[in-house]
């Protein structure tokens, strides 16, 4: 990708007089933020609700060996009260929610915060009913009804930690997520209705709870109404009790630093990590950055496409949006159901101002043609974001000019599930845009870039390397779930003192931020994170796998696609069966988003005289890029190579 702009966009005239932040104000906030932290994040602070004021903001080390996190350490508030019950007063009867079911003919809900109060108390009352008190692990299985975000803030405002599982994964990664948060429930729906398919989701979680704890109980929504099997000792009808449940449930007080949810994500290696977030300092942070970054103003509708099981779900449909007390677009189907206008046609239909979405849904867009976007009435449209992955330039302008018409800043914003938030993104009415750069730092970052070998800092401007974080935000992830020790070897352990993101980056000419993707063995298949160890695993767990190796290659659609080397156990023969047997397996081991793309079959694999796969090779190959393996001098059977050369898949 290239990362030099030809054109680039600065704010119109309208956006840079009246958005929250123009580009004098992003100067002096930004330097206010650098110099005095404590300063800046004390007064920040007060765009929440506190039970107990806090004394202390920051108390933080970076480093290795101590590393610890605390934002507003000892101040008390709820999250579910900041999201709804200081709004009742002034906007009970506004929307908080508007809800678009998958069909286009089944009609869409407007949740009032009213109406959100009342059913999320009630979530809460029925979850405490069932035995769920403070500090108790819920997982969250749903499909994106708004249920699902009741079962979020119910399990804030009686102080449980949710964990959302999205519904697209697979029974075996829902089980291993129930088992590694120790969780009191599951909740889930009969069936997750998706362009015109339904997952049996509650079959799904049926098989997961067969492996584990007898003693986790099964709370189902009735989505659909289909048939589900029933254990009397386990399930629990939430559709039932919720028509006799109280609506009034008392928020609990929460401190600051008590786990809000887990939330499990690929690594480079092994098993996925539970990132735990906090309340206080992760509420102000995702509150601020919605509506600063989105430039969100009260009476906007505010769409972001995301999964709730994604972060982006969770800080910017639910939890950003609705501490600022917006009107926040929850749709539970697929941009191309029933064809590729639907994502236009919802935003006509509600008359959405701020769009935000992923670079692969917009590259699957664009492949069908503009028709469907200019049979529909976008004027409403104020501002586009995206998140998720680099956003190539065709795709950014494809964006611009026939979602955009021109008139909407696109907003590119870098962050992970770890940051909680947006770390780098183009203020809409401060920023210049480039296509394809996350642009600038917000509020309280400091970036660094580093020599990847050396870890020196690299200073000036026109400059490449990995990206790392100085110090820390109030919306940083605390710590990894069971495992400090992991939390401190992933993330502050090779380049000591700070925070390292995973990715590298560029800084051009002008101090601006390009994002170049991440620089260890994760992949990014259509925005989802995928750690390549997670793939290799579920591939060698199969009887006919004796070894395997994945890695990424460029795919037009998603970004990155999934390339497997698979060698099989001696005496196995290689057939088109048993690859289409290999991608079903992947694909119930971890979910459909896991499938691989490419399976080449591998009588070795290269390695290093000390048995290191050495995957750099490998992605050359899977690139079509082999004329540069550079030195293959020190691998064990170099004649490995030319094997798997010569029986390369993606020419
Ligand atoms: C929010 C989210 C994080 C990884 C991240 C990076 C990539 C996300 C990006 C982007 C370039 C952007 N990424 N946004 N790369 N430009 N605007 O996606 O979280 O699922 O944890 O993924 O995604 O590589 O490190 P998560």
């Amino acid at each position: 990708m290239s990362n030099v702009a030809t054109q680039t966009y600065p704010p119109s005239d309208d956006m840079a007089a009246n958005a929250h932040v123009n580009a004098a104000k992003y100067d002096a906030m930004y330097h206010a933020s650098i110099a005095d932290p404590e300063g800046f994040w004390l007064e920040q602070a007060q765009r929440i609700d506190w039970m107990k004021p806090f004394t202390k903001v920051k108390d933080v080390d970076f480093t290795f060996g101590q590393v610890k996190i605390n934002w507003f350490a000892d101040g008390a508030l709820n999250v579910s009260a900041n999201c709804i019950d200081r709004h009742l007063e002034t906007r009970g009867d506004q929307t908080a929610i508007i809800w678009e079911p998958d069909s286009p003919d089944e009609e869409a809900q407007h949740i009032s915060y009213r109406a959100l109060h009342a059913q999320t108390c009630k979530m809460a009352n029925i979850l405490r009913d069932i035995g769920v008190g403070k500090g108790d692990r819920v997982i969250i299985y749903m499909p994106m009804i708004p249920e699902a975000a009741y079962a979020m803030l119910a399990c804030a405002r009686i102080g449980a930690i949710h964990s959302i599982v999205f519904a697209g994964f697979s029974p075996d990664a829902l089980a291993a997520r129930v088992q590694g948060s120790d969780a009191k429930v599951v909740i889930t729906a009969d069936y997750a209705p998706r362009g015109g398919k339904a997952t049996p989701l509650k079959a799904n979680a049926d098989k997961a709870l067969a492996g584990c704890d007898p003693s986790v109980k099964c709370m189902v929504v009735r989505r659909t109404g289909g048939d589900v099997a029933w254990n009397d000792a386990r399930d629990v009808d939430y559709t039932a009790l919720e028509k006799e449940a109280s609506d009034i449930c008392a928020p609990e007080e929460m401190n600051a630093e008590d786990p809000l949810f887990i939330l499990y994500t690929s690594g480079s290696t092994g098993q996925p990590k539970g990132v735990v977030h906090t309340s206080g300092g992760y509420l102000v942070y995702a509150a601020l950055t919605h509506e600063v970054t989105f430039d969100y103003h009260d009476g906007d509708v505010y769409w972001c496409t995301a999964d709730v099981g994604w972060v982006t779900g969770h800080s910017y449909i639910v939890y950003g949006p609705l501490a600022n007390g917006a009107t926040t677009l929850m749709f539970e189907g697929v941009p191309t159901y029933p064809d590729a206008s639907r994502f236009w046609q919802i935003c006509e239909k509600h008359k959405v101002n701020q769009f935000y979405t992923a670079p692969t849904a917009i590259r699957a867009l664009m492949g069908k043609g503009r028709a469907f976007v200019d049979g529909c009435d976008l004027s409403s449209l104020k501002l586009l974001g995206t998140v998720g992955e680099p956003i190539n330039p065709e795709a950014w302008n494809w964006y611009n000019d026939v979602v955009g018409k021109g008139n909407c800043p696109i907003v590119d914003t870098w962050w992970q599930t770890e940051t909680g938030g947006h770390l780098m993104t183009p203020l809409p009415g401060a920023h210049t845009t480039k296509p394809g750069a996350a642009m600038k730092p917000f509020f309280g970052i400091k970036p660094v870039v580093l020599e990847p070998t050396t870890g020196a800092e690299i200073e000036g401007n026109d400059v490449e390397g990995v990206l790392c974080i100085a110090d820390s935000w109030p919306g940083q992830m605390r710590t990894v779930w069971g495992d400090h020790e992991r939390f401190e070897q992933t993330y502050f352990s090779d380049y000591k003192g700070y925070y390292f993101t995973g990715d590298g980056c560029r800084r051009d000419a002008d101090g601006d931020y390009w994002i170049t993707g991440r620089v260890d063995d994760v992949i990014n298949v259509s925005g989802h994170r995928m750690g390549t160890a997670e793939v290799e695993s579920a591939l060698v767990a199969h009887p006919k796998v004796a070894e395997a190796a994945v890695v990424g290659f460029p795919h037009d659609i998603k970004g990155q696609g999934i390339y497997c080397y698979v060698s099989l156990m001696s005496g196995e023969n290689p057939s088109e069966d048993l690859r289409a047997e290999l991608r079903n397996w992947v694909r119930s081991e971890i979910g459909p988003i896991a499938s691989p793309d490419m399976i080449q079959w591998a009588p070795g694999l290269p390695k290093t005289r000390s048995g290191k796969i050495m995957r750099r090779i490998l992605r050359k190959i899977a690139e079509n890029d082999y004329g540069t393996l550079g030195d293959t001098s020190t691998l064990a059977e170099p004649e490995v190579v030319d094997d798997l050369i010569a029986n390369r898949m993606n020419r």
